[in-house]
């Protein structure tokens, strides 16, 4: 799809920690098990407390490239989309496709779950070991096309941990969104 017309405006680009933001929905980069980790996973479970972990439990666990919605608990978060990122292993092993997937479910359940507000994480970014660069620009397309389809989600955020994650998304947004015509 061109990037012609796809609402960038409607996506937000903020460095900050996933777990303080106040949205209806924010996404985590969990592992097939669903039952925590290390990463932003092991702190979205550490700020959300022991109520995430017992409402994962009996989802049993996650396909890479999909995703599964529980309750926020104790984050200022309503909802957490638990989704798993592919492990890079050199991009030719289906890793776009499971990444796109990640962002397109987690866009789909926040939709469905009435969510007008999303904040995502870099999923498969850590120690997933993803190329920064190109897993923006792959998020950020995917996401721009949802929320064509998906005008009940006003906005997008992605929470970038770092100022460099933040440069790297803020340099792939704007050639991105100049792409418009
Ligand atoms: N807020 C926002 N982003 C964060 C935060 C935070 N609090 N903490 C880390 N990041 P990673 P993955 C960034 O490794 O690569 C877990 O153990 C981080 O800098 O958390 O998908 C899971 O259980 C990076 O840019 O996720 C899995 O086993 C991005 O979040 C595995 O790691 C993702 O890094 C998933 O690996």
């Amino acid at each position: 799809m061109s990037a012609t017309n796809l609402p960038w405006g409607r996506i937000e680009l903020v460095e900050g920690d996933i777990t303080k933001q106040e949205v209806d929905a924010i996404v985590n980069a969990a592992n097939t098990s669903l039952l925590g980790g290390g990463g932003v996973d092991g702190a979205i479970h550490r700020a959300a407390g022991p109520g995430l972990l017992a409402e994962c439990r009996p989802l049993g666990g996650c396909d890479v490239g999909s995703a599964k919605i529980t309750g926020g608990h104790n984050l200022p978060a309503k909802h957490v989309i638990h989704t798993v990122g592919p492990v890079y292993h050199g991009g030719d092993k289906g890793e776009p496709d499971l990444l796109a997937g990640c962002y397109r479910t987690a866009m789909q359940l926040a939709d469905e779950n009435g969510c007008r507000s999303i904040a995502f994480s870099a999923i498969s970014c850590g120690v997933y070991g993803y190329p920064m660069a190109d897993a923006a620009r792959l998020a950020m397309t995917v996401v721009a096309e949802e929320l064509a389809k998906r005008p009940k989600i006003e906005v997008a955020r992605f929470v970038l941990f770092g100022r460099d994650a933040l440069q790297v998304f803020t340099d792939v947004y704007r050639d991105l969104a100049a792409s418009r015509s």
